[in-house]
């Protein structure tokens, strides 16, 4: 039987979730596992799932320093596409969008994901060249995309704005069909569950405070306020927050953290059937199933990690929907919030081994990385398991700003930043 710690504050966050068996004894962590996995979002979630589920490795422990969930898992606005630019992320992010259409069924819970389409606007020319490219690039790559006009989007959306009087008109979109939504904290208690049926250990209100190294530089076990855990291997999946845990074995990471946040209005009945971008307006929006329009925009300009966000970006992100949607101006916003993103160079994340023998890291997935989980949680658990890269992921090495071989996705990642 897997063991939890189950704070308060983490009961009060499922809220009676009835697949929850809140009777789950309370534990504290044992003292030596196979794998310690840093990080109770879905990225680490799922890395326990698939090293149980897919490996047969199941003496693993998920660490977090709040609850699960609780980092840019259960903050993100669950925007799920594949379509970006280079062939090394086609794959990665198309692996992660199969493996999506199977994932309720594989978990047995419904994590609700809607494949409702992505359309992406173009405002200029130059961002129909853009568009266009992206579309051209992904149906090389096998990954469904297409360009439509300004009408036949307007068909696909029906509330939005295509005047042509508008200080921004749109003159046209990609629309990725297979792209969509699915239910944040969902993932993360579907992954949860489904790897404590496993055995895992899903330690919650446990920060990692240092990683101990044995004399021939292996990884040697984390240091906790439940005290120290002996580890073979440990996997930092920890967003946001990976410089700092990083910096407990020496390593400085190519990443900076920044605060992303977003926005939901009251909630009203269905209006929006799809999800809609805008680069150029700077703005996103589609709605949840409970009825709120769910809306965010581009990072903060400056590094922080306060888990909140400057005004005046939602200012300008509410402006912008509102000339896109002038039938949402008299909506109510219900509460905004924010998450910490770790941006790296490229934009693109980094998966795989590090420097240290027996420590693997998954980051850098900046303001993206939601629709990414269960394909980046599959490779990293074969990273983890056979200590050596899974095929997909083998380009996002830490090696590559060494290299140069950078995979520049700053386009893709389709929010300012
Ligand atoms: P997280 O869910 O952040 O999990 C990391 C965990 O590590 C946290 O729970 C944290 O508490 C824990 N941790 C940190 N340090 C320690 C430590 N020392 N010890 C123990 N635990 C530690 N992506 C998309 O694809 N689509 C979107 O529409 C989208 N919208 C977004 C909107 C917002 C407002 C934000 C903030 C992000 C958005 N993202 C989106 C990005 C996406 O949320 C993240 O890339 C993704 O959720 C990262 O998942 P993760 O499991 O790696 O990290
Ligand atoms: O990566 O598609 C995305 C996204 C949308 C909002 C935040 N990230």
């Amino acid at each position: 039987m897997a063991r939890f710690s189950f704070p308060a504050l983490a009961q009060k966050a499922l809220g009676g979730h009835r697949d929850w068996p809140e009777q789950w004894p309370q534990a504290a962590p044992k003292s030596e596992y196979d794998v310690v996995v840093v990080g109770a979002g879905g990225h680490g979630l799922g890395t326990a799932y698939y090293l149980a589920k897919e490996h047969g490795i199941t003496n693993v422990a998920v660490l977090d320093k709040g609850w699960l969930g609780g980092g840019n898992t259960g903050r993100n606005t669950t925007i799920i596409r594949s379509n970006y630019l280079f062939d090394e992320s086609a794959r990665l992010y198309d692996h992660a969008l199969d493996l999506w259409e199977g994932l309720s069924q594989d978990l047995n819970y419904n994590v609700m994901f809607s494949q409702r389409g992505v359309m992406l606007l173009a405002h200029s020319v130059h961002d129909e060249q853009i568009s266009k490219r992206h579309v051209h690039a992904n149906r090389i790559n096998g990954v469904d995309n297409e360009w439509i006009t300004a009408e036949q989007a307007k068909d696909y959306c029906p509330p939005l704005n295509i005047s042509a009087s508008v200080r921004y008109p749109v003159i046209g979109a990609a629309l990725q069909r297979r792209g969509g939504v699915a239910r944040h904290d969902a993932v993360a208690w579907g992954y949860a569950r489904a790897a404590a049926a496993r055995g895992v250990d899903i330690i919650q209100n446990c920060p990692v405070t240092g990683i101990r190294r044995a004399a021939d530089g292996r990884v040697e076990g984390v240091d906790t306020p439940q005290g120290f855990i002996k580890a073979k291997k440990i996997a930092v999946a920890a967003a946001g927050s990976t410089s700092l845990v990083m910096e407990m074995v020496g390593l400085r990471f190519p990443i900076e953290s920044y605060p992303l946040q977003a926005l939901v209005s009251e909630p009203i009945k269905p209006v929006m059937p799809c999800v809609v971008m805008s680069n150029a307006v700077h703005a996103y929006i589609s709605q949840s199933d409970k009825g709120e329009l769910v809306i965010g925009a581009g990072t903060d300009q400056y590094v922080s990690y306060s888990q909140r966000g400057g005004l005046h970006i939602i200012e300008d992100t509410v402006a912008s929907i509102c000339e896109l949607f002038p039938i949402f101006t008299r909506l109510r916003m219900l509460r905004k919030w924010g998450g910490v993103v770790d941006l790296s160079p490229d934009r693109s994340p980094i998966i795989g081994k590090t420097p240290v023998p027996g420590l693997y890291v998954n980051c850098g997935w900046g303001t993206g990385g939601f629709k990414a989980t269960p394909g980046s949680a599959h490779v990293m658990a074969w990273t983890v398991a056979k200590d050596e890269p899974h095929p997909i992921s083998a380009p996002f090495t830490l090696d590559r700003f060494r290299t140069g071989r950078l995979i520049d996705e700053s386009a893709a990642a389709a929010v300012a930043h």
